[in-house]
């Protein structure tokens, strides 16, 4: 069981009311981001949405990232129309149509219970009011919840902030008394919301270098109800070994909607290296990379030298390289309990009742099955979603009292050639580009 603060019939009377939305066709989301144009082909990269629900942050280093943002009544916060411009590009480089959860599945070790918590546990309805201390230097936005429980939908619960990530670079000069050294800074986006015993940090990074990392922070509590575990699927928690909470994990997915130069008809291809012994005459070993095209959807398996990058069809950066964005995957401990968990990555075909990578509630038509796993059925990839899985297995501490320390979860996407050099060059080492001889 998974009682909370909050009362167990207000929690079964949402449920009911979310659903009675969705079959009258109620769409999630509210405000003028939803009014966007379905088909947005367009070079432009400009947000298509009132200023309420706009966020455009040009950071001390001179990178500027712009997007949309709404509130889904399952998934939360959504992000849409995400773009970036370094320092020196023209105009704003789209790399996002939508950046979403794709759902928290969370089963517990002696298989008497798992939750979908974005689908089934109302993780969008408890969305918390955030204190100003909780966004330092920030601003928090007033979310109005779509469907909400409460009198007022209103919450005070997005903030929009930006943080030092320490060094961005740092090379020491032809002079030794020059040194190029900058401060990375990054834009960082957040709500909490309360299941349970739980709180999850929904963290959206947007670094100055391209890069945006996303993370899901696990905080709050540990599960109260939890402490019946038997041994092996349990840790002693309190004095001695008279309670034992209940072991578990925390399978979180994000769902990614790319639009590079703003073209959703982008490419996945997936990279793998092999590692050979040195050959006779040979002085180290070998190592060879090569490219496979993922044309079709697919379900991907995290290697030892293996990754993946979804190549722009539209745009190239000054030096006529395909613009792209390689996956970064952080930790995972991959749990093979369901189908839907048993990969890592999973590659599909964009089809807009797709939203949830388990228990999806849309209607997507006879067989399309109400998981990620489903759907990766062979279609062509001429518009690809990417899913992301990446679990924790939750082995309580007794540092986990009181409240449990942040856990943090989560993956980067990271900029290839997205600019000709490094989007912080300055300006004086912008010729060093390519094979460059060094001047006398
Ligand atoms: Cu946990």
């Amino acid at each position: 069981m998974r009682v909370n603060r909050h009362s167990k019939v207000r929690t079964r009377a949402a449920v009911g009311l979310t659903v009675a939305a969705l079959a009258a066709g109620v769409t999630a989301g509210a405000g003028p981001a939803t009014a966007q144009p379905k088909a947005a082909p367009a070079a432009s990269a400009a947000p298509y949405c009132g200023a309420a629900h706009r966020i455009e942050q040009k950071l001390s280093t001179g990178t500027t990232w712009r997007m949309c943002w709404r509130y889904d009544s399952k998934a939360g916060l959504v992000l849409e129309n995400i773009s970036y411009q370094p320092k020196g590009e023209p105009k704003p480089i789209k790399v996002l149509n939508s950046a979403r959860l794709g759902q928290i599945h969370v089963p517990y070790d002696d298989g008497n219970i798992e939750y979908d918590d974005l689908t089934g546990f109302d993780f969008a309805q408890g969305l918390m009011n955030l204190a100003p201390g909780e966004c330092p230097g920030g601003t928090i936005k007033t979310i109005k919840v779509p469907d909400s429980w409460n009198e007022d939908p209103n919450v005070k619960g997005l903030c929009t902030t930006t943080r030092a990530r320490g060094h961005a670079y740092r090379m020491q000069g032809d002079t030794a008394n020059k040194v190029y050294q900058a401060q990375g800074k990054d834009l960082l986006v957040y709500t909490v919301n309360q299941v349970g015993w739980y709180e999850y940090m929904t963290e959206w990074r947007f670094q100055d270098d391209g890069a945006i990392t996303m993370n899901v922070g696990a905080t709050g509590s540990l599960s109260w109800d939890d402490y019946d575990a038997g041994d092996g699927r349990g840790w002693p928690i309190g004095k001695g070994a008279s309670a034992k909470a209940t072991s578990h994990s925390h399978n979180a997915f994000w769902r990614l909607d790319f639009a590079l130069d703003g073209s959703t008809a982008n490419r996945i291809e997936q990279y793998d290296s092999t590692v050979a012994a040195p050959a006779r005459g040979q002085r180290a070993p070998t190592t060879k990379t090569t490219r496979t095209k993922v044309d079709k959807e697919r379900a991907g398996d995290s290697k030892n030298y293996r990754w993946w990058r979804v190549v722009s069809a539209a745009g190239k950066n000054k030096d006529g390289h395909a613009r792209s964005y390689e996956i970064v995957p952080g930790p995972t401990t991959k749990y093979p309990g369901r189908s839907y968990t048993k990969h890592d990555v999973y590659f599909t075909q964009y089809n807009k009742c797709e939203l949830f990578a388990s228990h999806n509630p849309g209607d997507c038509g006879a067989g399309a099955g109400t998981s990620v796993d489903k759907w990766v059925n062979g279609q062509a990839l001429k518009h690809p979603v990417v899913w992301t899985n990446i679990g924790f297995h939750h082995i309580a501490r007794d540092e986990d009292q009181q409240p449990m320390p942040v856990h943090w979860q989560g993956f980067s996407i990271a900029p290839r050639d997205v600019t000709a050099m490094n989007p912080l060059t300055p300006a004086e080492l912008g010729w060093q580009n390519g094979h460059w001889q060094p001047r006398s």
